[in-house]
């Protein structure tokens, strides 16, 4: 069944392109900078790469690689849908990490940022529980 001990500490895997914008740094205030990501959660490690558009013209860009922008440790995270006062952007997540770390996450198409949702809040429950 699902609820199988070994299922139960399978840790939750899920990517895709999302909108991202850290917007504190050890409980420091930083200024948004929203930019598209491919987002991968693996092993309860959430990484932002970075906007493949954003990276340097040269060599390395034309390998198309994927490089890490922000990595979050989701252990000790909290997850909750961002309030008006947040951004003025729809479908907007808050994720902050217990280092004090926040970043929005966000995605116009709701099913898309509600998936996220779930995978990101069942991996955090999973994590305390672990
Ligand atoms: O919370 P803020 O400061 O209104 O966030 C907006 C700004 O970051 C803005 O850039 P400037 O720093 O150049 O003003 C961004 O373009 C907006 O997207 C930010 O607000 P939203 O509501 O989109 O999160």
């Amino acid at each position: 069944s699902g609820n199988s001990p070994e299922l139960l500490h399978h840790t939750l895997e899920k990517a895709g392109i999302l909108n991202k914008t850290k917007v504190a740094d050890n409980g420091k205030k930083l200024r948004k900078n929203w930019a598209q990501s491919w987002t991968v959660l693996h092993g309860g490690i959430l990484t932002f790469n970075k906007d493949p558009k954003s990276q340097q013209s040269g060599t390395a860009s034309k390998t198309n690689q994927i490089v890490p922008e922000y990595t979050v440790e989701l252990r000790g995270a909290t997850i909750s849908w961002a309030g008006k006062d947040k951004s003025s952007k729809k479908n907007v997540l808050e994720l902050k990490t217990r280092h004090g770390s926040e970043y929005l996450i966000q995605y116009d198409t709701e099913s898309i940022i509600q998936d996220w949702h779930k995978v990101i809040m069942d991996t955090i429950r999973q994590l305390d529980h672990g």
